[in-house]
């Protein structure tokens, strides 16, 4: 077995670009945790734990354990770690966030590698910035109203749109691309409503040609996620929320790479006289404690 044999028959040239670009918007966020050298040491523990388990439950070879030294390290090399946990880990994590949060708000799913901060603020009757060629797609009509968990509405919040065009590609990963296409933060009006045209994303394939594709064609899986929306939804005085939105019936809805999809966050849009999709989807977002 080599992941690298498996990539030479797949044939997408852009793994090493949309990998380094989302590794290096990551360096640039501030991380830090606050977690405790006896929390880290219970942690580590744990891990060192589970991963001996599994050496031994499979008896797994040398062989086996310089591929996947050189596989890690070629994870490294292509950028693609913020690609493979947010693939792999990420769900994980927002779920045990979620509950132990006790949100009773619109349910969240995971950031994923593409969101990128400060995108252009839009009014809440808007278009997303799109090009000629994404207006030969489907056009979609997102609407609704940003309340409390009681049904007020939250007038000047912010609902922050990023997606991929029709081909899978988001701007700033992916080359050729004007810098904010189809990302906008979109401020609700005094009702908290807003009415956003945008097209109809398509599903997004994980590059084949790179290590997290290797990865996935290494154990006969698929590279897919459902076609979806990202959306990070703030208010002063609440809790934000990050999550996605998919489409009935959509093409891998049913079986994410990802395992990011909730039943409460698929959309069914109807067509219109016009052509376009058009969905209303409110959020219900907690208050800050
Ligand atoms: C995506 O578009 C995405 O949302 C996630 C979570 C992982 C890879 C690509
Ligand atoms: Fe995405």
């Amino acid at each position: 077995m080599s992941f690298q044999n498996l990539a030479a028959e797949q044939g997408d040239p852009s793994a090493k670009g949309s990998g380094n670009a989302a590794t290096d918007k990551f360096k640039n966020e501030a991380v830090k945790s606050d977690t405790s050298t006896e929390r880290a040491g219970a942690i580590y523990t744990d891990l060192l734990a589970a991963i001996g388990e599994v050496a031994r439950k499979h008896e797994v070879t040398y062989d086996e354990y310089r591929v996947l030294k050189n596989w890690m390290i070629q994870v490294g090399e292509y950028g693609e770690w913020p690609l493979w946990l947010d693939v792999f880990v990420e769900h994980e994590i927002e779920q045990i966030n979620y509950n132990r949060m006790g949100y009773t708000g619109t349910k969240g799913s995971i950031e994923g590698p593409y969101y990128v901060e400060n995108a252009p603020e839009l009014p809440w009757k808007t278009e997303m910035p799109m090009r000629d060629k994404d207006r030969e797609a489907t056009p979609l009509i997102f609407k609704g109203q940003v309340a409390d968990v009681d049904g007020n509405g939250l007038g000047g919040a912010t609902v922050e749109l990023w997606h991929a065009d029709e081909d899978g590609y988001y701007s700033q990963f992916a080359p050729g691309i004007p810098e904010w296409n189809l990302r906008g933060t979109i401020r609700t009006n005094e009702n908290g409503e807003y009415e956003i045209k945008t097209l109809q994303p398509a599903p997004y394939q994980i590059p084949t040609d790179g290590p997290t594709g290797w990865f996935i064609a290494s154990y006969g899986g698929h590279p897919w996620r459902p076609a979806h929306l990202h959306l990070r939804v703030k208010h002063p005085g609440y809790r934000e929320i990050t999550t996605q939105l998919y489409f009935q019936g959509g093409e891998w809805t049913e079986n994410d790479v990802a395992t990011a999809v909730k039943p409460e966050l698929i959309l069914d849009p109807q067509a219109d006289a016009e052509g376009q999709n058009v969905v209303e989807y409110g959020f219900k977002l907690d208050k800050e404690d």
